[in-house]
């Protein structure tokens, strides 16, 4: 039996990842670094998960001269960007995507249980939260994110996670997920996966989704089924 939804954040509740980005070139420049992360090479580094390791990644390939210095400011850069992302999000002010209020609201009235398994630090979620529900209407039951897991997607730890937080059987829960990592981390978990591509997520393979949707849906904006998803 159905008992829970399990969503990934970072573009699948909302169109995050190009704030992130932005948010990176910004903490970039107060820093005195002249790097510049472009639509396109973030659509790259997005291959690595969590970005911490997407910063040390990035320094591994680009300036292996100097990797010892940069890694040691690595938690300096992105302390700084997760400072400027919370303001970013909050100036948009960033809504969700379509569909997804209306889902969580249907199914919190069917008396589903509600998490979240996301790679993003857990500031980012809680700003995103706060801006798109009233003040002390907590959608989620169980949240996991960012370093409680060891190991970031697409290993499947931070889906174990949320799942031994709400406390049922991996078939008794669906995971939502935009990114070929996410799928893989929910799936090794052992819950089935519904994908929505998002906008840095199109050209990724959503092989083991159970079905795949442009988007989830408002009345009056129907949602296309998207080719590519095959159980396993
Ligand atoms: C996507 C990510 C995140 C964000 C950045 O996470 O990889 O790392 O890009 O967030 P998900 P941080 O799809 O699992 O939500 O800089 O806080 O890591
Ligand atoms: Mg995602």
């Amino acid at each position: 039996m159905l008992k829970a939804l399990i969503f990934d954040v970072d573009g699948t509740l909302a169109e995050t990842e190009d704030l992130h980005r932005q948010a990176f070139n910004r903490a970039f420049g107060q820093l005195g670094l002249d790097w510049h992360w472009t639509p396109e090479l973030y659509a790259e580094l997005l291959k690595v998960m969590g970005g911490k390791e997407r910063l040390l990644h990035y320094i591994d390939q680009e300036h292996p001269a100097e990797k010892r210095a940069l890694t040691a400011r690595m938690p300096e850069i992105h302390d700084l960007k997760t400072r400027i992302y919370g303001e970013l999000i909050e100036t948009g002010p960033l809504a969700l995507r379509p569909g997804v209020a209306r889902l969580i609201g249907e199914a919190r009235a069917a008396g589903l249980r509600l998490g979240v398994a996301t790679t993003t630090t857990r500031p980012n979620l809680d700003r995103l939260v706060a801006i798109n529900f009233p003040k002390g209407d907590e959608p989620f039951d169980v949240i996991a994110a960012g370093d409680e897991a060891a190991r970031k997607k697409p290993a499947p730890d931070i889906f174990e996670l949320a799942v031994g937080r709400l406390g049922i059987d991996p078939l008794e829960g669906i995971a939502f997920e935009d990114s070929a990592a996410g799928i893989r981390s929910a799936l090794d978990a052992g819950l089935p996966v519904l994908a929505t591509r998002s906008r840095y997520t199109q050209s990724h393979r959503l092989d083991g989704a159970f079905s795949a949707v442009s988007d989830l849906g408002e009345p009056g904006r129907p949602h296309r089924h998207l080719s590519g998803a095959v159980w396993p």
